[in-house]
């Protein structure tokens, strides 16, 4: 009789797929989808749309934070998201609400958002860390220095990978100790925000130094400032959309747990190529 075989290796366990965030923007001046779904019933349709077109999950923002872009007034930032978190749950789609405040944050909740995104990371509104923690639903925590009509005056850094995950890591110690639970947190390295072109690209390259806090990653390039500078001037914003879905798909090849896009069939098809990519691997 011959020896067996030796045992083939095990195959490495697949990697969970990276989850598609789509935008529903609820404001009247985003810089990236200028306004277009403003109107609770046209948000609606357009997160219905992006779940048909694959997106895993919708985020609903009621405030943009488009560089230099003003605070909305709270009312008007709940009046604008609760309805479309409302009916786009009740249609059964997933949902975060991209919120700096805690109020339309347990509103939203209450509503069934499942994810509270904070591109503050709990900063901007000291109430937030506490309503997070009672919520029980997930918590992103983006790197962020201020509010949009400063940030760009903050993009000083000594070591700009380092400096943001040192940042963030400091948010996940204050989150904590206010009883969020850190099983729940997301971070996120904020791109765009306080952040220089350049300093975009070395947070992407340097993905796995904030991936060895633990935590999951939310990737958030979509259409952004650093993209645009790489296409001829006044190429239109859709443009960044290709862009976009390449860095989708490097960043799920990097293990990211989710991005977020604006243009949801682009990044869909960019992850089935990662996807069947990886299982060739397997294969
Ligand atoms: N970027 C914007 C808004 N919300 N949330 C997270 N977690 N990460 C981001 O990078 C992010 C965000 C920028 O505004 P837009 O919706 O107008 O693109």
């Amino acid at each position: 009789m011959t020896d067996p075989a030796p045992a083939p290796a095990a195959a490495p366990a697949p990697a969970a797929r990276t989850l598609v965030m789509g935008v529903v923007n609820v404001t009247p001046d985003s810089f990236s989808d200028g306004g277009r779904w403003f109107d609770a019933d046209a948000a609606i349709a357009h997160g219905v749309e992006l779940v048909a077109q694959g997106a895993d999950l919708v985020d609903v923002g009621g405030e943009s934070t488009r560089p230099g872009a003003a605070r909305v007034e709270p009312d008007e930032e709940l009046r604008r998201v609760v309805p479309v978190i409302r009916e786009l749950v009740g249609r059964g789609i997933r949902v975060s609400v991209d919120t700096m405040r805690a109020a339309t944050a347990a509103a939203a909740v209450e509503a069934g958002a499942e994810i509270i995104n904070d591109v503050s990371a709990g900063l901007a509104d000291a109430a937030m860390a506490e309503i997070a923690a009672a919520s029980g639903a997930r918590y992103v925590a983006m790197h962020w220095r201020g509010h949009s009509d400063r940030m760009d005056g903050l993009a000083e850094y000594a070591d700009v990978v380092g400096d943001v995950r040192d940042e963030l890591a400091a948010r996940v110690d204050a989150l904590v100790a206010a009883g969020v639970d850190a099983e729940r947190i997301i971070l996120d390295p904020g791109l765009g925000f306080a952040k220089r072109g350049e300093q975009n690209w070395e947070l992407l390259a340097g993905l796995d130094r904030l991936q060895a806090l633990g935590f999951p990653v939310l990737v958030g390039a979509s259409r952004k400032r650093f993209l645009g500078a790489m296409l001829p001037d006044a190429a239109p914003v859709e443009d960044r959309d290709l862009p976009t879905a390449v860095v989708s798909a490097l960043s799920a090849e990097r293990g990211a747990w989710g991005v977020r896009v604006h243009d949801v069939v682009a990044t869909r098809r960019a992850l089935d190529v990662v996807a069947a990519w990886q299982s060739g691997r397997r294969g």
